[in-house]
């Protein structure tokens, strides 16, 4: 009965119930075909949720917030280099001088980008207890881009699970950058809700500062501190919350991952590549295929020799190559960033990185445990954030940035903490040649590394403080200002002294003045020159030269004479570089124990003897900036006299 009703109801109004339909199919197709495009433009940076409402304001949370699916065929995904077209390539320097990386290619990537699980396979079968303690992610930033800011934030989102993630804080130092102020703010709330909460700095703080600030604002108990052009990769939270359940005083660093500053490609470096060739028949490197990663089992850990034979053993016809490591053009850091490193320090207080020791890959129980280093970096560490504030949380009068690294890293052992690298868990970081702020605090002025080095100096290093101040001849008498709560931090915890840092956590450092014959200047008395590194950069090979004594000035005419007979600075060691038997240069390179060519003695009648060559350092002839020689030896000669500035008794 009803449905006759309607049978003819409808069939009366046929026509206008097409037109109905028709309309109904148009708005539906049009809105399916708008919500596509806008999935895969990613110019539009807006990234749509699953599972959440779109059109009106979204209250997001740690429940609803669900993980979009990357950006399928989109530039950049899994890591890949992005490309500009010539377009896109004008006036690109002027982008990289002001950005210090390469802003419009960073524009073209997803803000939530696939990249390549760099973690050693080993990693991917731990299975950790479900009880966990939670993090806070404090990521501050001074005038960072919109893109590389949120691609850090949806990293972390997305790959941290939902239960271990109690928060990201986003501290803004006083960025100068429009899109960062209110249109962040409201991102932010639309996107993460209550998951991410942006806190302004009051006034300028620097990043030291800034890092305490967000600290104080956490709630997890957890603190992870981020750089803003980070990338988290799978599996990061977890290995860090592991640990510091297991060892609550322990500070983590996870592996970092390089993401080059011009193409934003995100690597590990070294055992990622492979070499091809290009048609012009130039030899190029590559990122390793899928198709032959999964060929392998694990990662090989980089022990030089041994692997090599086994495999020449195991098959004839193999040409084998070793993984080829990195050092550092500008600091002269072995192994790159990637796994294979420690942290280290110079003495004239920069950090570096060093090739792990065999005595602590021998006291790894597996290649995936966490191991310790003496230094870290200093941008991406995780710390019981209870015990983070317990041990003094950052020296607040600190200002911009740096030495808070080797600060928190002196400090943490010395005080009864270690720190550690943890193998499973990366972190891809933008690595860029300057910084877009500037670098002026009110105190240190230009010098902001300077001062704050001096702060941890008087503080922590005791009378190897010396060393420092060699670097920097210039700050001796210099204010550092009010040290008195740090020195209050180190009674308090009843810390350990410098001496005993360096022969239980770093005794790989060469300390200078320690187990040598003689040190200081090496002075020719006749002419008052001395040797001198002329302050080039002693990487790979320099050649040793001459200047007038500076008395203690400049820390580029600092030698030792050590007990092992090397002529060395504070990681190179003087060499000849030929074979004749009368003017043979003098360089300097890597220190090497068991290289003969490194052996001299510092004879009593004043000569300096090249072992190998029995030649002697001579000065003849030479004037500011020559290159010393070695020549046939002839004592009495006052051109082949030296003096070191001291003599140990012991
Ligand atoms: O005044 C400032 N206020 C800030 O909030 C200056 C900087 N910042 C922010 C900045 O926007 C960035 O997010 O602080 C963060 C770090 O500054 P970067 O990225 O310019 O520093 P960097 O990567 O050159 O410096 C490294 O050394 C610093 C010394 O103070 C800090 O410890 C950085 O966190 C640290 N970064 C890393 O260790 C990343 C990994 C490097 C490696 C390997
Ligand atoms: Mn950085």
């Amino acid at each position: 009965m009803l449905s006759s009703h309607l049978y003819w109801f409808l069939y009366r109004r046929r026509n206008k119930f097409l037109i109905l339909c028709i309309i109904i199919f148009c708005t539906l197709f049009y809105f399916h075909k708008n919500d596509t495009q806008q999935t895969s433009k990613t110019k539009d940076q807006s990234i749509k949720l699953k599972n959440i409402q779109q059109g009106k304001k979204l209250r997001v949370n740690r429940d609803t917030y669900s993980t979009p699916e990357p950006c399928q065929g989109c530039p950049g995904e899994n890591g890949q280099g992005v490309q500009l077209t010539a377009e896109e390539s004008v006036n690109l320097d002027a982008v990289m001088k002001k950005e210090f990386f390469n802003l419009r290619a960073s524009e073209k990537i997803s803000l939530w980008r696939s990249i390549p699980d760099t973690r050693d396979p080993l990693c991917k079968s731990v299975e950790y207890p479900p009880d966990l303690p939670t993090a806070s992610v404090v990521i501050v930033f001074k005038n960072e881009r919109w893109s590389p800011v949120l691609r850090t934030v949806y990293s972390v989102l997305n790959r941290s699970p939902k239960h271990l993630l109690k928060e990201v804080i986003l501290v803004d130092d006083q960025s100068d950058i429009e899109e960062m102020g209110q249109r962040l703010d409201d991102y932010c709330e639309e996107h993460f809700g209550d998951l991410v909460r942006v806190l302004r700095a009051p006034v300028r703080f620097g990043l030291i500062k800034a890092k305490n600030y967000g600290a104080k604002n956490a709630t997890g108990d957890v603190v992870i501190f981020l750089d803003a052009h980070c990338e988290a990769n799978v599996g990061w939270l977890e290995p860090l919350v592991y640990r510091i359940k297991q060892n609550r005083t322990a500070i983590l660093c996870p592996i970092i991952d390089g993401i080059d500053s011009y193409q934003l490609s995100y690597s590990s470096g070294r055992p990622f590549l492979i070499g091809i060739f290009e048609w012009s028949l130039h030899f190029s490197w590559t990122r390793i295929f899928p198709r032959i990663e999964n060929l392998r089992n694990t990662t090989i850990d980089p022990i030089p020799l041994e692997p090599l034979l086994l495999r020449i053993k195991e098959k004839r016809s193999a040409i084998l190559c070793p993984g080829i490591d990195m050092i550092s053009d500008t600091n002269m850091g072995y192994g790159g960033t990637g796994d294979g490193s420690i942290g280290g320090f110079w003495w004239s207080l920069h950090f570096n990185w060093i090739p792990i020791p065999q005595r602590i890959r021998d006291a790894q129980k597996t290649r995936i445990e966490p191991y310790p280093s003496p230094t870290m970096a200093g941008g991406l560490l995780a710390a019981h954030r209870e015990y983070f504030f317990e041990i003094g949380g950052y020296d607040d009068d600190m200002e911009v940035w740096g030495g808070e690294n080797l600060e928190i890293s002196f400090r943490v052992w010395m005080c009864g903490g270690s720190l550690e690298f943890v193998p499973c868990s990366r972190v891809g970081h933008i690595f860029r040649p300057g910084h877009p702020y500037n670098m002026t605090g009110a105190k240190g002025k230009g010098d902001v590394h300077g001062r704050n080095s001096m702060r941890l100096a008087e503080v922590w290093m005791d009378d190897y403080k010396r060393f420092y101040y060699m670097h920097r001849y210039d700050l001796k008498g210099k204010d550092f200002g009010d040290v008195e709560d740090r020195r209050e931090i180190r009674k308090r915890l009843n810390c350990k002294s410098f001496k005993w840092f360096l022969e239980n956590v770093y005794p790989e450092k060469f300390i200078l003045d320690e187990n040598v014959h003689a040190y200081g200047e090496v002075r020719n008395p006749s002419t008052s020159l001395c040797l001198d590194t002329l302050g080039k950069d002693e990487k790979g090979s320099i050649q040793l030269a001459v200047f007038s004594c500076q008395n203690g000035a400049s820390a580029n005419q600092f030698f030792s004479l050590t007990k092992t007979d090397q002529l060395r600075r504070e990681d190179t060691c003087s060499l000849s570089t030929g074979r004749g038997s009368d003017s043979v240069g003098v360089a300097l390179s890597q220190c090497e124990y068991s290289d003969k060519n490194q052996k001299w003695t510092h004879e009593k009648n004043g000569t300096i003897i090249h072992h190998p060559s029995k030649l002697c350092l001579d000065i003849e002839g030479l004037k500011n900036n020559d290159q010393i020689n070695l020549k046939k030896c002839q004592p009495n000669k006052p051109s082949q006299q030296w003096l070191f500035e001291h003599y140990s008794t012991t």
